[in-house]
């Protein structure tokens, strides 16, 4: 049950502020990956795409129930935007950094792009070099470049990456659009690609060596790749500055993306909430403002609602996506996981958690689009 509007967008190419011209950086993208990122541009300043990472994968209370999603247990309706993560297929496992496998979340992946919604895939890469996590902090990035100690290994990890990728296709046997989204959050220091722990020349060869290698060596064409800086490696005093940093051109990236957790509530940071809250709607101007300057979208690539809020969804997060022109051209914002056995760390709700309603509050406002009401974002 659910009490959402049923109301379908009613955008078109004609009426985006890109007039359908919008072309991925490779011009050798498919016809639909040509097709997703200009029926996303047409959607931008009307709507904004709800998303979540894992949704299919498991829940709250619950993992491996085929067609079941927290999201829908609440709403009824499927997230229009599904996140899922590669870490681990550099090593060559067969499940990845939380313990599912990539037959399963192949399988997920072309569930959810049979549905029509988006499909976007992070990596958590382990280290090469040391073998370590993503999370290792040691200078790794030169080892990995052309000339350095670990070329070799680092060319086998991004070889495992475009296999994966290049499995991935439909029912009619195309590959699948998939907004790629590597490297993300690399202005904190917590990833060995991070701030700090490299120089910013490293990060952007990095970037575009990993481009160049999918799409030239290796010929994959169903890629629209996002940028995601996270917020808490950036001053909030210089937004723009912070969040160009490590950048790596125009012609490397499709999306850019915004991670933020630390402006949502989070008991770590002891702002007032309506501070906070506008550091949040800065932050995604500045975003979208960057995006429109370069011919971009822009999304909130992965965001914490804190559970604490009192309305989380429509007081909080909402009025900042809808708060100007600016904000409300971000084109999709995205939930991270719901581990199983730890609502703590859940990042949307469970039915009859004391902010379900207000997630179906924002789910019925006709400014967010989830699955059920999606215009065919992939129709040539
Ligand atoms: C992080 C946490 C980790 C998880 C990783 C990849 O943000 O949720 O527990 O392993 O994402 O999903």
């Amino acid at each position: 049950m659910n009490g959402r509007s049923r109301q379908g967008p009613h955008a078109g190419a004609a009426d985006s502020a890109y007039c359908g011209r919008m072309l991925p950086i490779d011009p050798d993208a498919t016809a639909e990956t040509r097709a997703l990122l200009r029926h996303l541009g047409a959607l931008e300043g009307r709507h904004v795409l709800f998303g979540h990472q894992d949704d299919f994968a498991y829940g709250t209370q619950w993992s491996a129930e085929p067609g079941r999603s927290d999201v829908h247990d609440v709403v009824g309706v499927y997230p229009a935007v599904f996140g899922f993560d590669l870490g681990h297929i550099e090593i060559g496992a067969d499940r990845n950094l939380d313990g599912l496998s990539f037959d399963d979340i192949r399988g997920w992946i072309r569930q959810a792009h049979g549905l029509g919604s988006v499909v976007t895939l992070s990596w958590h890469a382990d280290d090469v070099v040391s073998g370590g996590s993503a999370w290792t902090k040691a200078e790794t990035i030169p080892h990995l470049l052309p000339g350095g100690s670990h070329e070799q290994e680092f060319t086998t990890a991004l070889d495992r990456v475009a296999d994966f990728l290049s499995g991935l296709t439909d029912a009619n046997d195309r590959p699948v659009p998939i907004v790629f989204r590597p490297y993300h959050e690399h202005t904190g220091g917590w990833f060995w690609w991070g701030k700090g722990l490299n120089t910013e020349a490293d990060f952007i060869a990095l970037w575009r060596h990993t481009v160049d290698h999918l799409r030239l060596r290796r010929g994959l064409h169903n890629l629209l790749y996002a940028y995601s800086p996270d917020r808490r490696g950036i001053d909030p005093d210089a937004l723009a500055d912070g969040y160009l940093y490590g950048y790596p051109g125009d012609e490397y990236v499709d999306i850019l993306g915004l991670d933020d957790y630390c402006d949502l509530g989070q008991p770590g940071n002891p702002a007032p909430l309506e501070e906070q809250h506008a550091v949040l709607v800065a932050a995604l101007t500045t975003t979208a403002r960057l995006a429109r300057e370069r011919g971009k979208l822009a999304a909130l690539t992965e965001v914490g609602t804190e559970r604490t809020l009192p309305d989380p969804w429509t007081g909080y997060l909402l009025r900042a996506l809808m708060a100007n022109e600016d904000t409300r051209r971000i084109l999709w914002t995205l939930s991270w996981r719901n581990p199983t056995g730890e609502p703590e760390r859940a990042y949307t709700p469970q039915p009859g958690a004391p902010t379900a309603a207000d997630f179906a509050a924002f789910a019925a406002n006709p400014f967010v689009l989830f699955n059920d009401e999606l215009p065919d974002l992939y129709a040539l």
